[in-house]
């Protein structure tokens, strides 16, 4: 329960600078409106199952850091500080630690100088966190974060996020307790030997990244099949529109940090 129940959000503002936000692909310039209104329904959507968000003001310099999930793993006992991968992104990390030491007992930091790690590389289930190598996160961060919640009781599993792929998160999402919802090209990885697994339907991987938070499945607008599928499982779906930050490489689990710490 405790990998898809939580207390507490955490979510940014746009920017303005969302127009400089990284990209694989330039697939059009953000609409900074329609972002700002999607992101008032995922906020409303999180909220409406009980949780206290808190929402930051937009950060202009970080044109990014709309995507507070790659800034911190937030785990029960405490929080883990990440130093994200992508260059531009690195002092959104430590703008991020504040708010964390506010609702936390502990906060700890990934400070090697050759550790890098991002949020979205990393899926906490029941049992344990998974984290995806991939172009943000290298080994060296996986061993850093496998040090600093070891205390904690958590272990880590080092899987690999696909050839091509954002983030380990970008192609999978946890749904319970036991099940995921993945990308075919991941599953076949094998990486989720021993959960049951609901694939996305052909030509829908980019509804992957989507997120279970308390009562709510909250996936991206615009994915039928997948949704049906969802439905039928008996998952309770809320979609929200996500056109302007998936120009951005951006979904639904990138938008927040959840959790529920302990007092
Ligand atoms: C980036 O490339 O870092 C951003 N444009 C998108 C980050 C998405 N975050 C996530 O998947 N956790």
């Amino acid at each position: 329960m405790r990998s898809f129940t939580f207390s507490h959000a955490i979510t940014r503002r746009p920017s303005a600078s969302i127009v400089a936000g990284l990209r694989a692909v330039d697939t059009g310039t953000p609409d900074l409106a329609l972002m700002q209104a999607h992101h008032a329904e995922y906020v409303a959507a999180l909220r409406s199952t009980g949780a206290v968000v808190v929402e930051l003001p937009a950060l202009e310099a970080f044109p990014d850091s709309v995507f507070v999930e790659d800034t911190a793993l937030c785990l029960p006992e405490g929080a883990v500080v990440m130093r994200p991968g992508a260059p531009s992104r690195l002092g959104e990390a430590a703008e991020m630690a504040p708010h964390l030491a506010a609702l936390y007992g502990q906060v700890v930091q990934i400070e090697g100088a050759d550790s890098f790690i991002e949020g979205g590389d990393i899926l906490v289930t029941e049992t344990e966190v998974l984290v995806g190598r991939s172009a943000r996160t290298n080994a060296a961060g996986v061993a850093e974060l496998t040090r600093r919640i070891a205390p904690w009781g958590h272990s880590v599993r080092e899987v690999f996020t696909p050839p091509g792929v954002l983030h380990f998160k970008t192609d999978c999402s946890l749904l319970d307790g036991e099940t995921i919802l993945s990308t075919k090209r991941l599953a076949e990885s094998g990486c989720f030997a021993g959960y049951k697994v609901i694939h996305v339907a052909d030509g829908e991987e980019a509804c992957a990244n989507t997120i279970r938070f308390n009562d709510l499945v909250i996936m991206p607008a615009g994915f039928p099949n997948t949704r049906a599928t969802l439905e039928q499982a008996g998952y309770n779906v809320r979609e929200i529109g996500n056109s302007e930050c998936a120009k951005l490489d951006g979904g639904m689990s990138c938008l927040s940090l959840r959790f529920t710490p302990k007092p």
